[in-house]
Order: C-alpha cells, then structure tokens, then sequence
C-alpha cells in the first residue's frame, strides 16, 4: 500500500537532516511492556510508532500525536531520552516515553492502511526492531538507565 500524507510538510535542520519524534508508549510506569506498531510498507515488520515533525510543531507535540496517528493511543507524555541520528537515512528523531492509558479501537492508520499493534517485553522488542538499528538503540540507552538504578 502507498502510503498518502497529503496535508504534512516535511522539516529539515540546517544540515538537510529530517525532523522526526517518536514514543516509547509503555502500558504502564514499570517500563517493562512495550507497544509497537507494523510497518507502513511491511506488515510483518515492526516499528516505534513516530513520524515527521511539521512546520509549526515541537518535538513533543509530533511524539504525541504520532502515537495516537499511528498507534492509537492516548496518554501521558513523560522524559526526554535524547535525540537519534540515523546518517544513512539523513533523519533525527526526538524520543519520549509515553505512558498509555487509552488504546483506541479504531484509529487514523488502522483505517488507511491496516496499520496493527502489539505489547511486547522490551526484550522481544528489541528483537523485533533488529531491521531498525537506531531504534534498537532506543531501547539499549532504556536498559542503560535502567541499569543505573537497580
Ligand atoms: C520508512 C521511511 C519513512 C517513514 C516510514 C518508514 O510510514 P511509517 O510511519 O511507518 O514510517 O517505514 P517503516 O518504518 O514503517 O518501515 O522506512 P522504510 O525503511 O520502509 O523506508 O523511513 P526511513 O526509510 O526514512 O527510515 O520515511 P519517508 O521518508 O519514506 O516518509 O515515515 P516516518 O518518518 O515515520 O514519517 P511519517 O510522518 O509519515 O510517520
Ligand atoms: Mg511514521
């Protein structure tokens, strides 16, 4: 399926980098079960729900309202983990954990393109995400910190 944004503008830093933010949605405060999405192009791949930050936008408000676009959910948007670069695919992503409490039966990419989701460990997730390496290290800096307080 081709996937359609008609009315989203694309942003760019200074050194032509996409703009991009995303969320680790976690069912709960304990951060140990956490959502992904499928893939636009694959639906047997799996993604951290997040997207193109828009013209007038802050990195929190595209995190937020790519989770709710892409993965159906509401909730509280919590820390800052820290800005991803990937230098292959020439875009930066801002990353927040995010903590659900709404999943919504029907959603925007649920209808347009089928889009699914699923909870997993954080362990299976970084399983999952292997064909997405900077996304992978979403989850090695989460186990890094999460090391500092236990
Ligand atoms: C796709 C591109 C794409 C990106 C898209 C990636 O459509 P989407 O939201 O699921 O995400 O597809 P994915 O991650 O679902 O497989 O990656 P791919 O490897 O399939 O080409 O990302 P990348 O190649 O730049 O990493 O970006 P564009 O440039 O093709 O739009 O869309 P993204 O960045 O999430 O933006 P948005 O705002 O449409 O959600
Ligand atoms: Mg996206």
């Amino acid at each position: 399926m081709v996937k359609e944004k008609p009315n989203s503008i694309r942003t760019y830093d200074k050194d032509g980098f996409r703009r991009r933010a995303a969320c680790l949605c976690f069912r709960d405060q304990k951060e140990e079960e956490l959502l992904l999405v499928t893939s636009s192009k694959d639906r047997e791949k799996w993604v951290v729900p997040g997207g193109g930050m828009e013209p007038t936008e802050e990195s929190h408000t595209t995190a937020e309202r790519e989770a709710l676009e892409e993965a159906g959910v509401r909730g509280t948007l919590g820390r800052y983990l820290g800005m991803f670069e990937n230098k292959e695919k020439k875009h930066r992503t801002w990353l927040y954990v995010f903590i659900v409490n709404e999943l919504l039966d029907d959603w925007e990419d649920k209808k347009s393109m089928g889009r699914t989701r699923q909870w997993f460990s954080v362990q299976e997730a970084a399983q999952k995400l292997s064909h997405k390496p900077v996304q992978v290290s979403y989850l090695d800096l989460l186990k890094k910190e999460q090391d500092m307080v236990t």
